[in-house]
């Protein structure tokens, strides 16, 4: 099982290699990473479990996080919607890989944080606002999908872990809630 202790923090220079494909049929290894990965997500999403181990609440992860220099990444978005309670994305992605983007570019309206770094970075991490994205699920299977707004943006802070590529790396240094026209501000 996966815990904050398995979770490398800035500094490692894991977090700044661009990692490595995975081999093509999925070995059992990568498939049980990807598990693992997904089983810390819903585990750190789950009150009772996140208190029991102390884990920090998060909807993505990436195999670099855990030191582990390859092109794996879970994501898990829960819905907040009461109507329908099923996630709104729940995937292991091999090789991700973005295929093409909108030109309008977003960021959230609260910034955003990271597994990997133990202090506030304030400011908006502008990404593109919607992405068509190829990678290979747990099952093995080539899928291609498109993907908007906030899962967009979640999926993107993932593929960044894999090229080595922190959050604050796209934060305006000068003034980092400048934004330029058009930037989509998700609340
Ligand atoms: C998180 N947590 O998941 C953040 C960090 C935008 O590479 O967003 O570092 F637990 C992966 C509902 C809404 C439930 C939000 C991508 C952020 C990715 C993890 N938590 C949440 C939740 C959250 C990082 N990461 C602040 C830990
Ligand atoms: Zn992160």
């Amino acid at each position: 099982m996966i815990t904050m202790e398995d979770i490398i923090r800035e500094g490692n220079p894991t977090l700044r290699k661009v990692a490595e494909e995975v081999a093509i049929p999925l070995s059992d290894e990568d498939i049980k990473l990807g598990e693992d990965m997904m089983e810390f997500l819903k585990n750190s999403q789950d009150p009772v479990k996140a208190e029991e181990l102390a884990l920090r609440g998060g909807v993505g992860l990436a195999a670099p996080q855990l030191d582990i220099s390859k092109r794996v990444i879970a994501v898990h978005v829960p819905s907040n919607d009461l109507e329908n309670p099923e996630p709104t994305l729940s995937a292991v992605m091999y090789n991700p890989k973005i295929l093409s983007h909108s030109v309008q570019d977003a960021c959230l309206g609260e910034g955003e944080g990271c597994l990997s770094v133990d202090r506030e970075v304030p400011g908006y991490v502008v990404r593109h606002n919607k992405i068509t994205l190829s990678y290979v699920d747990s099952a093995g299977e080539k899928q291609k999908i498109r993907l908007k707004n906030y899962e967009a943006i979640v999926v993107q802070h993932e593929i960044d872990h894999l090229n080595g590529v922190m959050f604050y790396d796209h934060i305006n240094q000068q003034n980092p809630f400048a934004l330029k026209d058009g930037v989509l501000v998700i609340e």
